[in-house]
C-alpha cells in the first residue's frame, strides 16, 4: 500500500508491538502527530510535561515490562531534551527507541530554525543511531532500530527523521515483529570447567546485576544458588531478583552494601559474577576487589570481560541460557563452614535505630514495602533516598524496583513511575524521591493528573541535597557549599495547584496513616516526609576503599 512516511512510522510501531509511545509535539513532527491522530485507536500517545519526562517514562515502561520503550520528540530542543533519558537508558542497558523529527532535508546543515545534529550528539550514548533521508528506507531502518535495541546487551537506538521524509510517500509492506537472534552458548567444555570450579570452591559467592533481569534468569539463578548453597549478593540493578527473606541472599554489595556482603566478597575464594559489570560503585578499588578469589564472569557483552576487574574465566552469552546449561553439572553442596562465618558477620551488620517520635528514612521505606505489598513497583530518584529505598524496599520480583543505577539521574523517578503505571495499570506504583530531585521533575504531576494515574509520591524531605551534603560531611569537614538551597516550597499547596492532593507528615504514625489512606483512595498524591538533614546512608565505603574502610557512623 502507498503510505506517507508518518503513516509508515505508525504501521511499523504497531507491527513491532509498540502500542504506547511517550512524547511531545512540535513543528518537525507535525506529520507524525497527524498520523498518530489517524491511528489513535491503535497507538496510545502519552504527552508528558517535558521531553525528558517522556524519555524516562518510555524507559520506566521498558524496565517494568521488558518490552522496548518508545519516545518521540521534535527537532532541536525537543531532541536535546531527550539526551539525559537516552544516556540513562544506555547506562542501564534498557531497550529504547527514540524517534526525533528534524528539519527538512534541504534545510539540514544550514543552522535552520530548531535544527540540531542529534545523531552526532547522541553518538556516544546510543547503541546505534540513524538519520533517514529517504522514505523508501524508513520502514527497514525502524525495524533495525527495534532489533538493535533488543539484541545482545539491550540499549537505546535513535532514529532521526527529517520532516519531508514523513510527508513523502512510498509503498509499504507489513512484516512481523523483528526476530531477535539468540546468542550462541559458550563451548560445553568451558561451561563444564566453570561448573567444576564452582563445585570445588570452599568459599564461593555469587554477585549478580541487572543482566539477570534483562535475561529473565531469576528462576534458574535461584536454582543455582539453592542447589549449591552459594550465598549471593547483588548490585542495585539486581534488586528484587532474589527475595530479601531468602537466607542465601546477602543483599546489596558495594559502596552502600552491607558489611557482610562486602566482607564475604573480600574473603571469598571464588566470585561468580553474573550479568554485572564491576562498576566503581561495587568494585570500589579494582585491585583490592576479591583479591583472594578466582573470578568467573558470565555476561552477554564480551567488552565487559576484564574491563574493570580481571576475570580468570568468562562465559559469554545469555546468562539464563548459560546457567540452565550449567545447572545439571553443579553438585549439591553445603558450604557449612563458609555459611557459618557469614552468619557470624551478619551479627555485626549495621542496623539503624527505629524511632517513634521522628521519621527515620529506613522506617519510611519499610512501611512503604509492608503496606504497598510485594507486587508494588517502586521508582526512585537519585540521592540518599534512592539508597535507603534500595536497602529497605524488600522487593521479591525483578522489574519492580526502577532506579537510575549507572547514570544516577536526578529527575528519573516521576517519569519512570508514569511509564510503569501506564504499562502496569493494575499494580501499585510508588515514587520515592528527595526534595532536590523532585524539584527537577515535579512538573510531571500534570501528566499524572491528565491521565489519572494513582501514583503515590513519597518525598523524603531533608531540606538539603542530602547525598552531596553527606560527602561534604565525611570528606570536606562539613563545608556545606551549595547543598542547602533554603527552598520554601509548600509541596501540599503545589500539589493542589496541579490538581492532586498533598500532605505533610513528621512521625512514623502520621506517615503510616497517610500512606494507608493513599492506598485506599487510589488517587495521585504527594506525601511529604520531614526528616533530619543529618541522616546518613550507612554503611558507606568511600570511593576507592575496601570493606576495611567502611563507615558506620
Ligand atoms: C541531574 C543530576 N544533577 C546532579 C546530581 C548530583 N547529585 C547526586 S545526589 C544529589 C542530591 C540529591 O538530593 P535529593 O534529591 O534531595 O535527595 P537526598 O540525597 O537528599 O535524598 C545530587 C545533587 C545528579 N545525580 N543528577
Amino acid at each position: 500500500m502507498l503510505l506517507t512516511g508518518a503513516e509508515i512510522i505508525a504501521e511499523v510501531l504497531i507491527e513491532q508491538g509498540a502500542t504506547t509511545i511517550f512524547g511531545y509535539p512540535g513543528g518537525a513532527v507535525l506529520n507524525i502527530y497527524d498520523a498518530l491522530y489517524e491511528y489513535r485507536d491503535k497507538i496510545r500517545h502519552i504527552m508528558t510535561a517535558h521531553e525528558e519526562g517522556a524519555s524516562h517514562a518510555a524507559d520506566g515502561y521498558a524496565r517494568s515490562t521488558g518490552k522496548t520503550g518508545v519516545v518521540l520528540a521534535t527537532s532541536g530542543p525537543g531532541a536535546t531534551n531527550l539526551v539525559t533519558g537516552i544516556a540513562t537508558a544506555y547506562m542501564d542497558s534498557v531497550p529504547l527507541v527514540a524517534l526525533t523529527g528534524n528539519v527538512g532535508t534541504s534545510l539540514i546543515g544550514r543552522d535552520s530554525f530548531q535544527e540540531v545534529y542529534i545523531a552526532g550528539i547522541t553518538m556516544p550514548i546510543t547503541k546505534h543511531n540513524f538519520v533517514v533521508r529517504d522514505v523508501t528506507q524508513l520502514a527497514d531502518v525502524l525495524r533495525d532500530a527495534f532489533r538493535i535495541a533488543q539484541t545482545g546487551r539491550c540499549g537505546p537506538v535513535l532514529v532521526d527523521i527529517p520532516k519531508d521524509v514523513t510527508a513523502a510517500k512510498t509503498e509499504f509492506e507489513p512484516l512481523g515483529p523483528v526476530v531477535i537472534p539468540q546468542p550462541a552458548l559458550p563451548a560445553a567444555d568451558d561451561i563444564r570447567r566453570a561448573a567444576n570450579d564452582i563445585n570445588q570452591a570452599a568459599r564461593p559467592i555469587i554477585y549478580f546485576g541487572g543482566g539477570v533481569v534483562s535475561s529473565g534468569a531469576e528462576v534458574v539463578l535461584a536454582d543455582l544458588i539453592h542447589t549449591a548453597n552459594i550465598p549471593a549478593c547483588h548490585t542495585i540493578m539486581g534488586t528484587g531478583v532474589i527475595g530479601d527473606s531468602d537466607p542465601l541472599n546477602l543483599g546489596m554489595v558495594g559502596m552502600h552494601g552491607c558489611f557482610t556482603t562486602n566482607k564475604a566478597i573480600d574473603e571469598s575464594d571464588l566470585v561468580i559474577a553474573i550479568g554485572t559489570r564491576f562498576s566503581d560503585r561495587v568494585a570500589l578499588n579494582t585491585t583490592a576487589f576479591a583479591k583472594h578469589a578466582k573470578i568467573i564472569h558470565i555476561d552477554i557483552d564480551p567488552s565487559e570481560i576484564s574491563k574493570n576487574v580481571i576475570a580468570h574465566a568468562s562465559l559469554i552469552g545469555d546468562v539464563g541460557a548459560i546457567l540452565a546449561a550449567m545447572l545439571p553439572m553443579i553438585a549439591p553442596a553445603e558450604h557449612t563452614e563458609w555459611r557459618e562465618r557469614i552468619t557470624k558477620w551478619q551479627t555485626e551488620d549495621y542496623v539503624p535505630e527505629d524511632s517513634s517520635e521522628v521519621l527515620r528514612p529506613h522506617q519510611i521505606v519499610s512501611t512503604i514495602a509492608r503496606l504497598a505489598g510485594e507486587d508494588a513497583i517502586i521508582a526512585t530518584d537519585v540521592g540518599q533516598h534512592q539508597m535507603w529505598a534500595a536497602q529497605y524496599c524488600e522487593r521479591t520480583q525483578p522489574r519492580s524496583f526502577l532506579t537510575s543505577g549507572g547514570l544516577g539521574t536526578m529527575g528519573f523517578g516521576y517519569g519512570a513511575a508514569i511509564g510503569a503505571k501506564i504499562a502496569n495499570p493494575d499494580r501499585r506504583v510508588v515514587h520515592i524521591t528527595g526534595d532536590g530531585s523532585f524539584h527537577m521533575n515535579l512538573n510531571e504531576a500534570c501528566t499524572v493528573v491528565s491521565y489519572d494515574l494513582p501514583i503515590i509520591t513519597v518525598i523524603v524531605n531533608n531540606t538539603v541535597l542530602g547525598m552531596v551534603r553527606q560527602w561534604q560531611t565525611v570528606f570536606y569537614g562539613g563545608r556545606y557549599s551549595s547543598t542547602s538551597p533554603e527552598r520554601k516550597t509548600d509541596f501540599a499547596k503545589v500539589a493542589e495547584g496541579f490538581g492532586l492532593s498533598g500532605v505533610c507528615v513528621r512521625t512514623p504514625a502520621e506517615f503510616e496513616k497517610a500512606f494507608t489512606q493513599a492506598l485506599a483512595d487510589n488517587k495521585p498524591i504527594w506525601i511529604e516526609c520531614l526528616i533530619d538533614k543529618d541522616e546518613k546512608v550507612l554503611p558507606m565505603i568511600p570511593a576507592g576503599g575496601t570493606v576495611r574502610d567502611m563507615i558506620t557512623k
